[in-house]
């Protein structure tokens, strides 16, 4: 049986994160688990978890790690058997440690993407609060006007993507991101990719991905 692969995106709000998640799920068949959506989901649902959240989410804030462990870990655990991407999640050196007393991960991602850029994105995306599914109306917009391509269902803005929340979620991202950057680089597995577009980044995340899948230890021992 082919080893299970394990990776995780990391990066600034805006960063790309999860544009590029939807696409090495679709390309590479791994579940893919993004911590915001799932965090919004509960929010939306009204459910004891999104209550317990929904005020650090709406101003922006990191939610406490023992909470996001709490939430994350047991997702994991179903998950189990599976291939797994994780977006958004490990996002502080605590998360970090608590999942890999867990697991080891393969690979992590991290996007370097200018400031400028994140802004500009920002205030142009909409979601599809139901799927997660994100567009932005001049890189990937959808079919019709403020409709999810899928549902049809309405598209929504966040309220953290105005100016001055997103200025403090980029200065949290980057004191935060720093031990566990530097913890995956210790650990081998860190992969940096920057640039202003996510089409000219994908190709090779895509190549670094394909190389990876292909060359996992059990998968080589299948084929001697
Ligand atoms: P989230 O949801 O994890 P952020 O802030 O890290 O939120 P975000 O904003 O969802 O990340 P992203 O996933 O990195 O951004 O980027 P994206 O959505 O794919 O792309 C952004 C926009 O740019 C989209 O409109 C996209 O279409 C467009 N785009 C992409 N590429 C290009 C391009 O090349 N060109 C152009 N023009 N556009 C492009 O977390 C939300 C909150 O949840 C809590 C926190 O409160 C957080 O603030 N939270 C956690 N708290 C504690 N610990 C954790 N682990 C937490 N995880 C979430």
């Amino acid at each position: 049986m082919a080893k299970l692969f394990r990776a995780a995106i990391m990066g600034p709000p805006g960063s790309g994160k999860g544009t590029i998640s939807q696409r090495i799920a679709q390309s590479f068949g791994l579940q893919y688990l993004s911590s915001g959506h799932f965090l919004r989901e509960g929010i939306a649902a009204k459910t004891e978890a999104g209550l317990l959240v929904k005020t650090y989410v709406e101003r922006s804030m990191l939610v406490p790690d023992h909470v996001m462990t709490r939430l994350m870990l047991p997702r994991l655990e179903q998950l189990s058997g599976h291939s797994w991407l994780l977006d958004g999640f490990p996002r502080t050196l605590g998360q970090a440690l608590a999942l890999n007393n867990l697991y080891q991960l393969d690979l992590v991602i991290s996007l370097n993407i200018p400031y400028e850029t994140l802004k500009e994105r920002l205030s142009d995306r909409w979601i599809h609060p139901a799927s997660g599914r994100v567009y932005n109306m001049g890189f990937n917009p959808p079919r019709v006007q403020g409709k999810d391509d899928i549902t049809g269902e309405p598209l929504i803005q966040h309220d953290d993507d105005k100016p001055e929340a997103l200025m403090a979620r980029l200065r949290h991202y980057k004191d935060v991101a720093k031990p566990v950057i530097d913890l995956y680089k210790s650990q081998g597995i860190l992969h940096s990719f920057s640039g202003t577009e996510t089409d000219r980044i994908w190709p090779y995340i895509n190549s670094l991905l394909s190389t990876k899948m292909h060359t996992q230890p059990s998968d080589t021992c299948q084929a001697q």
